[in-house]
């Protein structure tokens, strides 16, 4: 039978998310590349709304990413450590409130067009500078990020105490942070950068993060 897979491209993206959560649950699974995007319009049948990535298993074959990323919780026990709905109900809170920061950082990573000193500014200034956090950020701050994990979080974990989705969701947008802005955003961020290293060193994510599974870019 073949492994459970996430189609993409070959670069971290918005798969990598994907990727951390089975990492972390222990499942042993590939990546197909897509050659292009033509085959996301042509076969609406597999990519639903036109767009990647996907996810598949002998059980099922999802598109978009939160619906991917709460079946691997479910599935794989990473969903709250009590069975609680309230406590899923607390990382889906996170999950979406990162949902809502992502799309801001990513082009600062992958567009060429946002690799200035401008589009840097401009974001920190919205979205990481602390007293932005009182203006008008469309709920995409990383201070509301920082402060839910400082109330709902325990033992290190960002909901709860133990591992969950919202630690390897976390884990990416810390990194994606990390690489636009460095050191600079550990300073401001500390408890952000602490739960990233924290992460970073569980065993089961540590050898995904040194495997050829994980894509460069
Ligand atoms: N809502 C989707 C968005 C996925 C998305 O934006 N995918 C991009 C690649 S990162 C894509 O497929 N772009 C091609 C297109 O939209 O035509 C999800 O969360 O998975």
């Amino acid at each position: 039978m073949s492994k459970p897979a996430i189609v993409y491209f070959p670069v971290k993206g918005a798969a990598e998310v994907i990727r951390l959560t089975l990492a972390a649950a222990g499942v042993d699974f590939e990546n197909e590349n897509l050659p292009g995007t033509e085959v996301l319009k042509q076969d609406l049948d597999t990519y639903s709304f036109g767009q990647c990535p996907r996810y598949h298993d002998a059980d099922c074959d999802l598109v978009q990413t939160p619906a991917i990323l709460r079946y691997l919780a479910r599935k794989h026990d990473l969903y709250g450590g009590s069975g609680s709905i309230v406590e899923q109900a607390r990382i889906d809170q996170l999950l979406d409130g990162m949902q809502d920061l992502r799309p801001k950082i990513m082009p600062l990573v992958y567009r060429d067009a946002f690799q200035t000193d401008e589009a840097r500014a401009e974001f920190w200034g919205t979205h990481a500078e602390p007293e932005a956090a009182k203006g008008q950020c469309r709920g995409a701050h990383m201070l509301y990020i920082d402060a839910f994990v400082a109330k709902h979080g325990k033992d290190g974990f960002a909901v709860g105490g133990q591992l969950s989705v919202a630690d390897l969701v976390l884990f990416d947008l810390v990194e994606l942070h990390q690489r636009v802005f460095g050191e600079r955003f550990d300073k401001q961020y500390p408890a952000m950068a602490a739960h990233h290293a924290k992460i970073g060193v569980l065993p089961a994510v540590a050898d995904y993060l040194a495997s050829a599974l994980r894509p460069e870019k």
